[in-house]
């Protein structure tokens, strides 16, 4: 099991006695989780209703330990391949508008990851918080980790920071994960097949999974408070971009004037974070994968269409996932359609 091995890199830092007692308290808490194989190489854990590799268990134990928040912060939360790199491009160029010029907007140099950070990752770049306390105000922020998973601190409605989620149809969601995972996976163990991907993630068992709870602990957070969590769906942000930017820009306290309505501004997000452009960058395009990090960006860019899933399920598959869907959201009043 993968315990004080994986963890060697952090025991050897000289780190303060607060962060010795939460990697001491993750050593002991790892052998008792319940722990099934991952997509790639980790494993995953059970731990407080979700799947969570080692890496995800550690953020999530550092954030509620150590992590400071501040009433400015914004967090752009999903469940993995529901457009998180989409997001993440449309929150920073709708909070960002006045400052960038479009025809040399960073967005066309940088990957979104770079502009919004992975709070979950940069919480332990050096075994501590002090990088990210280091970023000046307002921190864009992303994360994986369901909200319930998140210290009251940042939670209650009195903390100020806010989350915006996106979720995604689960039959989508199921395809673009077995895609990316079968990038992921080392080139010496042979892909992992598009039936044990189904039957995975039908039982839950996926990265941040299940999906359908990560779903609806975001869902139930927009319910009870709609100025903390903005929750929106990928296929309707694909359906009407420019309602879903006013949208977010309003939530985020920074809603387009009259000029900038007529400024055809918001046209000029949706266009700069469209699949068709972001994908077209070069730095989107580049193989960057490197020893530290497996993967490269231009992973993060498949197809990015509604639907896909149709070229992939059989007609046996897509209707066991919708039964499971259906049944899960029962009286939530909730529904991916
Ligand atoms: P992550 O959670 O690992 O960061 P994430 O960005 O959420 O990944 O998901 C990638 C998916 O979003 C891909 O979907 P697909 O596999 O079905 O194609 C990717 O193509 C899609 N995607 C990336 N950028 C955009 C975009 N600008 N507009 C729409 N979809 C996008």
């Amino acid at each position: 099991m993968e315990t004080s091995k994986f963890f060697s890199r952090i025991e050897n830092l000289e780190l303060a006695e607060g962060y010795k007692k939460t990697y001491k308290n993750l050593d002991e808490v790892l052998p008792t989780l319940i722990p099934r194989k991952g997509w790639w190489l980790d494993q995953l854990f059970h731990y407080q209703r979700f799947w969570l590799s080692t890496f995800a268990l550690r953020g999530s134990m550092l954030v509620n330990d150590h992590f400071n928040p501040r009433p400015t912060d914004i967090i752009v939360a999903t469940s993995p391949k529901c457009g998180t790199t989409w997001l993440r491009a449309l929150v920073f160029s709708i909070y960002n508008r006045s400052s960038f010029d479009f025809s040399d907007h960073p967005l066309s140099k940088n990957n979104p990851q770079e502009l919004v950070p992975f709070l979950d990752g940069c919480i332990q770049v050096d075994g501590s918080t002090s990088f990210i306390d280091g970023f000046p105000s307002p921190r864009l922020l992303s994360t994986h980790l369901p909200y319930s998973l998140f210290p009251q601190r940042m939670t209650d409605d009195a903390s100020g920071c806010r989350f915006v989620y996106i979720c995604r149809d689960p039959k989508d969601v199921l395809i673009s994960k077995w895609h990316f995972a079968n990038k992921l996976r080392p080139k010496d163990l042979p892909p992992i097949t598009l039936d044990e991907a189904f039957d995975s993630f039908c039982e839950g068992v996926s990265h941040y999974g299940p999906y359908w709870d990560h779903v609806l602990v975001y869902w139930k957070a927009s319910l009870e408070s709609p100025k903390k969590v903005l929750f929106l769906k990928y296929e309707d942000v694909k359906k009407e971009p420019g309602d879903c930017v006013r949208k977010v820009a309003e939530f985020l306290g920074v809603p387009f004037s009259p000029e900038e309505q007529n400024d055809k501004i918001v046209e000029d997000i949706v266009k700069l974070c469209s699949f068709e452009n972001m994908s077209e960058q070069d730095v989107n395009k580049n193989e960057t994968r490197n020893s530290k990090r497996p993967i490269s960006n231009a992973d993060f860019f498949r197809k990015g269409e509604v639907g896909d899933w149709v070229n992939h399920l059989s007609p046996q598959m897509a209707e066991t996932l919708d039964q499971i869907t259906e049944q899960k959201l029962q009286g939530t009043g909730f529904s991916f359609r």
